[in-house]
């Protein structure tokens, strides 16, 4: 064999060997680099006859194009390996099942008053909200509560400390009065937001949830009030046949005040354990606006009268949804609040 079908022989076997690209090119160069073996033969063509310069470098070219044929070969071969370890290595199943995108849900007594205000606001009420910081006058002076008031003592409102005459509003009853200060009746407006009393165990949470209503204007009744009332709660129970009644009792700011009753939602009024087998329900505080109050916003008493009701949608949540325990509501387990979504 000639020296330079050798040549071609043995990168044939070299080559063979090479699984590696940096590996190849090393290779490549020993044979066509600068001073590789076969462009040291084409060097050497200059020393001979011209008869044998051209058989031999025929014979030159031919091993360099083989040679460069087997580098492309191998070169591709490697690369075609690579590529098949890299897919093994990242290989996916795509039948396991997806991860699934994680979703949220509003908090039950959120869409409580988010139901409550939908109802309020298909009979014409606006909703309005306040600031929960407080001043004496909106939250107790404007409605209609004496200085004496035990609702004012240190044992039943957070004051703040470095801010005398600020509190932490105890009802949303300041909304409305806030609202009355600013618009003129008629006015049928919703007040919903957080309150605050000192006040902690299973039934009570230091911060709990209002929603207040008043409708004020010429000729408003108490008749008005029991029909506004018990169509909301028919609505908010989607139970048709709900009944309530009205017993005389008193707030300071409405006179006369009635607390309402409405028939059990899990016995219509036969009587079972969550009414205390009475049949029925306390579920709101109201009454007709005192003329303290009016007059204590400017508006003139003789001229309007309206009613105001006053409920907690956390209880509200609780009858609706069957749930035994307030403080569920504020601790913030989801594995109770995301049955909810
Ligand atoms: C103005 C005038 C009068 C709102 C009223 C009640 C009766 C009442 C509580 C019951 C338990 C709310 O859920 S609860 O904490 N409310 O009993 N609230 S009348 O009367 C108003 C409000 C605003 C200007």
């Amino acid at each position: 064999m000639s020296d330079i079908e050798q040549l071609v022989a043995q990168a044939t076997t070299e080559f063979a060997d090479i699984d590696d690209a940096a590996a190849l090119e090393q290779a490549k160069a020993r044979y066509l680099g600068k001073s590789g073996s076969v462009t040291e033969l084409l060097k050497s063509l200059g020393k001979l006859e011209p008869e044998q310069r051209k058989r031999a470098g025929a014979a030159i070219n031919s091993a360099k194009d083989r040679i460069e044929a087997m580098l492309n070969g191998r070169r591709e071969a490697i690369r075609l390996a690579a590529l098949e370890a890299q897919l093994k290595a990242e290989a996916l199943d795509v039948t396991l099942p997806g991860r699934g995108l994680p979703t949220g849900g509003l908090h039950p007594v959120t869409r409580t008053l988010e139901r409550i205000e939908a109802l309020f606001r298909s009979i014409g009420f606006d909703v309005a909200d306040g600031p929960e910081i407080e001043d004496d006058f909106h939250n107790f002076t404007a409605l209609n509560t004496p200085e004496n008031h035990p609702a004012r003592s240190m044992h039943d409102t957070f004051y703040l400390q470095d801010a005398p005459g600020l509190l932490l509003r105890t009802h949303t009853s300041p909304i409305q009065v806030r609202f009355m200060e600013m618009h003129k009746p008629p006015i049928r407006v919703i007040a919903p937001g957080r309150v605050y009393r000192v006040d902690s165990d299973a039934t009570h949470s230091p911060m709990f949830h209002q929603v207040e209503g008043l409708w004020i204007d010429e000729d408003v009744s108490f008749a008005d009030l029991k029909g506004v009332f018990t169509d909301f709660l028919r609505n908010f129970f989607e139970k048709p046949d709900l009944r309530t009644r009205f017993r005389p009792s008193f707030f300071p700011f409405t006179e006369p005040s009635a607390e309402i009753d409405m028939s059990c939602v899990f016995c219509d009024g036969n009587g079972c354990r969550v009414c205390s087998h009475t049949g029925w329900l306390e579920i709101a505080g109201s009454g007709m606006v005192h003329p303290n109050v009016l007059k204590a916003v400017g508006i003139d008493s003789e001229k309007y009268i309206g009613f105001a009701f006053g409920m907690g949608p956390d209880r509200l949540t609780m009858l609706r949804y069957g749930v035994n325990d307030l403080r569920l509501f504020f601790d913030g387990d989801l594995r109770f609040l995301s049955q909810f979504k």
